[in-house]
């Protein structure tokens, strides 16, 4: 049970049907399955900071430059140290809709993959294309790594790239299900609640015929 073990480390956070989880992992793991979305049963929705998940991977919101920024990618180069900036300059840099994978170094995750979401420039410049390709590409990294079963993303571009957030949530939730056969669990790290329910929403939606 995949889920127990990341479980038991993330406070507060909240489950796919809203309610809060227990921060040590209960006496049942049988608990924690949800009856409720028996289609997507390696899909979690979390309110959390992705840099505190113990899971293989997490995904990093980056800009082409690799060079840092603010947001999440601010904070899980704060969360990793200097060696993740350092491994970085490696890369000339990355195109938007691309990504590259790095160790997680002080993180609890073992590697961060840096996606490159574009910035929403009122819609007629690729950016529904080029954000399912950061998200296919960063599947494509995790799998051909080898040993991650276990991978977390941001929202990505809906920060600062200002992609508006629905249709974000609609295009990575449908990444998610497309690869969600190739690993033991996809986490969609929310750090607000109301993006968390956005997210409930539409892959309720998307069970509907
Ligand atoms: N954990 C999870 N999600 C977070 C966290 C966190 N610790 N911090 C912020 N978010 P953004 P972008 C959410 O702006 O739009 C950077 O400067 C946040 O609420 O981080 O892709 C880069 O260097 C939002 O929903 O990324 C680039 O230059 C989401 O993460 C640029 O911003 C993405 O917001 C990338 O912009």
């Amino acid at each position: 049970m995949h889920r127990v073990q990341y479980i038991k480390a993330v406070a507060p956070v909240s489950s796919k049907r809203g309610g809060s989880l227990p921060v040590a992992a209960p006496e049942n793991p049988e608990d924690l399955e949800d009856p409720e979305d028996p289609e997507h049963p390696l899909i979690t929705i979390l309110h959390a900071d992705i840099t505190t998940l113990p899971v293989d991977a997490i995904v990093n919101a980056a800009n082409s430059a690799l060079a840092g920024g603010g947001g999440v990618d601010g904070a899980i180069h704060a969360a990793a140290g200097p060696e993740l900036a350092a491994e970085l300059r490696r890369y000339p840099g990355c195109p938007t809709g691309s990504a590259v994978i790095t160790k997680g170094y002080r993180l609890p995750a073992r590697f961060v993959i840096h996606a490159v979401g574009p910035i929403w420039r009122g819609g007629d410049h690729r950016e529904a294309e080029l954000l399912t390709s950061a998200y296919d590409t960063s599947f494509k990294l995790a799998r051909e790594e080898g040993s991650i079963r276990t991978i977390a993303f941001p929202a990505i571009s809906t920060g600062v790239y200002g992609f508006p957030k629905a249709r974000a949530a609609e295009i990575a939730l449908a990444s998610m299900r497309t690869h969600e056969h190739e690993f033991d669990d996809i986490t969609a790290c929310l750090f607000d609640e109301s993006s968390a329910d956005l997210y409930r929403q539409t892959l309720a939606r998307r069970k509907q015929p």
